[in-house]
């Protein structure tokens, strides 16, 4: 195509059929199966050939949308995967051929689901809590716990025997793969009781904690006769088991299981 100019007084006709070319400028993150915890900013520059016409415009479109004239900076911000396809053309209206970028984004951190009881007996075996994640956009990278401010590899980890009786703070943290993170903090609760305690003299005989079969055989009949007492004469027995355990401690009972037995006793009372 020829366009008629002016150079000095003197008409030249230019003939340009290449169309322009455009690069666009990405701030922030960009391509396939990259997700953008941010908003992602593209401004584009165009270009037209040496000795054409001239850019008239460059156009773009988000996932095969309406093809828009671009004026300043483009913001996305919405999240999932934009397909962006951009072009520029000469006052001739040469069209350059649509070049396509990438930009998925993502900014929804992920959700934490919680099943299961939060209440469990300190001689239960595990606890039945469970907490899992899930992201429907870049997906989860990773789920981590905290017990009492302390790492945790696994809620499946946590091993009743080794908590005290009453409440402990569990935080469970999910974050996807765009860095965007939930967390939750659920609060779980350690049980004991006069049933279980024997139980746990049980659990403490096959640990070898006690000295011998006859002291937990001894603490046994003491938490059999606490069972049966009216709740007034139960006070006096739990009393007789405590001064049996701290007489006890660290001779024929294990020192730490006896302060753990004594721990029991004492949220026993107050529950
Ligand atoms: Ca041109
Ligand atoms: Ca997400």
């Amino acid at each position: 195509m020829t366009e008629s100019v002016k150079i000095g007084d003197v008409p030249v006709e230019i003939y340009d059929d290449t169309a322009p070319t455009t690069t666009a400028v990405v701030d922030g993150v960009s391509g396939e199966n990259h997700y953008s915890q941010k908003d992602v900013n593209l401004s584009f520059q165009a270009t037209d050939n040496p000795f054409g016409v001239g850019v008239d415009r460059t156009e773009y479109r988000i996932n095969n949308g309406e093809w828009t004239v671009a004026s300043g900076d483009v913001v996305l911000s919405e999240d999932g995967k934009n397909m962006v396809e951009f072009r520029s053309i000469d006052k001739h209206g040469n069209e350059e051929a649509p070049q396509s970028l990438q930009v998925w984004i993502d900014q929804t951190a992920p959700v934490i689901q919680v099943s299961g009881s939060t209440d469990f007996y300190q001689t239960d075996e595990n606890v039945t809590f469970t907490a899992t994640g899930t992201d429907t956009l870049s997906g989860v990278q990773s789920i981590s716990f905290k017990l009492d401010n302390q790492e945790l590899a696994s809620i499946e980890s946590i091993n009743p025997l080794a908590l005290t009786t009453g409440n402990h703070t569990l935080m469970v943290k999910a974050v996807d793969y765009a860095g965007n993170q939930e967390t939750k903090t659920v609060t779980l609760t350690c049980k004991i009781d006069l049933d279980h305690l024997s139980d746990l003299i049980s659990i403490g005989e096959t640990k070898d904690w006690f000295a011998n079969h006859g002291i937990a055989q001894s603490l046994q009949s003491k938490v059999e006769n606490a069972l049966k007492a009216k709740s007034k004469d139960q006070k006096q027995k739990l009393e007789k088991i405590i001064q049996e355990i701290n007489k006890q401690k660290g001779k024929q009972i294990d020192g730490d299981f006896a302060e753990l037995l004594l721990d029991d006793l004492e949220y026993i009372q107050l529950n």
